[in-house]
């Protein structure tokens, strides 16, 4: 996008200063996304984030912007009480001149304005071990802190959206479909989620019986969705909150191991570098239990290692679905990129499988069960 047409969307919200600049940032696959510097009267530069909502994949901004202002506003009154730094620890959202939470341009377009943490970083693969502690910390304490929001206040901004077994749905689905014509190269993947078929309903079950109660989940616990102080080092606070819906507090936990606690990227196609990391599981554990200071019952507890089995599983059906469908929903960067990620996780998924047994007896190491 260029600068011009940043800067006319811009100033249609309540952003200090006059445009500088914008820079592009790409590592979300859903959202479009930059960061606009702008400069205030005497000189000093102020910096936001310019987001474009993906109303292909989220149906109704309105409602995730209802969402987002609610919850933000949420965090924020409970860490001014505890003396925190609400300029930090939260996401702050600007809103447009008007006072909405969300500006829609002339072509229809949906955006919003993030205030941009100074001096923050994230990471898109554990860089030092603390950092991936620091996260299922931050992870487990966002858990606890929206222990208490009404749940059924918040809107489904993507309805089924870490419900496996309508994710095998979808997959037979794209499967039968074959839009892109690219079932012949896939066969070893449809097989591979196909023989787990059963597995895909083990915490649906679970929820049923009544061994797995529904939470305000986060729902995209990337490690790349904590914010950490570029000085310090620090974990500041959680982003990207377009998901939080109700779920399960165990696929928040699963979606973070399945990212981060392994030996590589998300799409390296070397799968002979691609390896579950036991002892970053470990790590996140240990944060995550801690994090969630008690708040977690004994069946979530029992349930963790089955969430990260079941997170790696259904991202990499989702990447699979998606290739099958000619790469409509995920950004794809290069040639095969979604078989790519797809064949990762399925090797992360292979080897959680044969290491489930350490997973269980990590957990009762860190918890009373
Ligand atoms: C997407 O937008 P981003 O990159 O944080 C996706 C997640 C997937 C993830 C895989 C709304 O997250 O569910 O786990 O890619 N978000 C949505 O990296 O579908
Ligand atoms: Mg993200």
């Amino acid at each position: 996008m260029s600068d011009i047409e940043i800067k006319e969307i811009i100033s249609n919200f309540r952003a200090e200063g006059e445009f500088v600049c914008a820079v592009s940032l790409s590592s979300g696959h859903i959202n479009d996304t930059s960061l606009v510097t702008m400069r205030r009267e005497g000189g000093s530069e102020v910096k936001y984030i310019l987001q474009r909502i993906n109303d292909n994949v989220f149906k109704r901004p309105d409602q995730l912007m209802e969402n987002y202002v609610a919850v933000t506003g949420f965090i924020r009154a409970k860490i001014e009480r505890e003396g925190g730094d609400p300029e930090r620890e939260v996401i702050n959202v600007i809103p447009t001149v008007d006072g909405a939470a969300y500006y829609r341009d002339s072509e229809g377009r949906y955006w919003r304005v993030l205030v941009h943490v100074t001096d923050s970083v994230s990471y898109d693969k554990v860089e030092r071990p603390e950092q991936f502690y620091d996260s299922a910390v931050a992870f487990g304490n966002f858990q606890y802190m929206l222990r208490d929001y009404p749940a059924d206040t918040l809107h489904e901004t993507i309805v089924n959206f870490h419900n496996t077994p309508d994710r095998y749905r979808q997959l037979m689905e794209a499967v039968e479909g074959n839009a892109a014509g690219r079932l012949d190269s896939v066969k070893a993947e449809v097989d591979f989620a196909m023989a787990r078929f059963d597995f895909c309903h083990t915490l649906e079950r679970a929820h049923r019986e009544g061994r797995l109660p529904l939470r305000v989940t986060h729902n995209d616990t990337k490690l790349n969705n904590i914010l950490f102080d570029a000085k310090t080092g620090a974990s500041l606070c959680v982003v990207d909150l377009d998901t939080i819906m109700p779920g399960y507090s165990v696929n928040d936990f699963g979606d973070s191991i399945r990212f981060g606690a392994t030996t590589a990227k998300e799409d390296e196609r070397d799968l002979s570098l691609v390896k579950f990391d036991i002892d970053l599981y470990e790590l996140y554990v240990k944060g995550f239990i801690e994090g969630a200071k008690g708040g977690l019952t004994e069946g979530e507890l029992e349930m963790l290692p089955i969430g990260a089995i079941m997170m790696t599983l259904e991202c990499g059906m989702r990447f699979l679905t998606d290739y099958l469908n000619g790469d409509t929903y995920f950004k794809v960067h290069r040639e095969g990129h979604n078989l790519d990620r797809c064949r990762n996780q399925f090797k992360l998924v292979s080897d959680m499988e044969s290491q489930l047994d350490q997973m269980r007896e990590i957990v009762k190491k860190y918890s009373n069960i």
